[in-house]
């Protein structure tokens, strides 16, 4: 059983985000997802659209998906590798080089982002 992990905000969930996890479940069996808590995203600098409860949910309605817990910080991955066994860490290549660290305890994947769309563009134009 090959277990594949990865972390993040999914804000005003679209198809960069459906493009990350389908590739991210297809390099195994099983996908767990450290989303976010609102509190960290205040840490990270990010004010997400949607409060945690409601991207929980829409993550879990993600058929890639298996698991979905709360990221609270930046140093926990290597416990959460370590506690669900985890064989490969996935993170968009925005993140590039940033979690090599982590090569000890399990492989680390960058994947290309999706161009052309972001939370950030879909806030500003819900703002116009
Ligand atoms: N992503 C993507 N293509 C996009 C937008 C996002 O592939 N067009 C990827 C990002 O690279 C990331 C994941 O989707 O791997 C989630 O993106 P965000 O919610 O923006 O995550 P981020 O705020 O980068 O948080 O500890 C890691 C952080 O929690 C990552």
């Amino acid at each position: 059983m090959k277990r594949v992990i990865t972390y993040g905000t999914f804000d005003t969930f679209h198809w960069g985000h459906m493009e990350l996890l389908r590739r991210a479940r297809e390099m195994g069996d099983w996908l767990a997802v450290g989303l976010s808590t609102d509190e960290f995203n205040a840490i990270k600098g990010k004010k997400s659209h949607l409060p945690y409860s409601r991207r929980l949910e829409i993550l879990q309605a993600i058929k890639y998906v298996d698991l979905v817990f709360p990221e609270n910080n930046w140093g926990q991955k290597r416990d959460d590798i370590l506690k669900y066994n985890i064989d490969t860490f996935v993170m968009g290549d925005d993140w590039r080089g940033r979690f090599d660290n982590l090569a000890d305890v399990c492989n680390v994947v960058y994947l290309a982002r999706t161009a052309n769309i972001s939370s950030t563009l879909i806030k500003h134009s819900l703002q116009k």
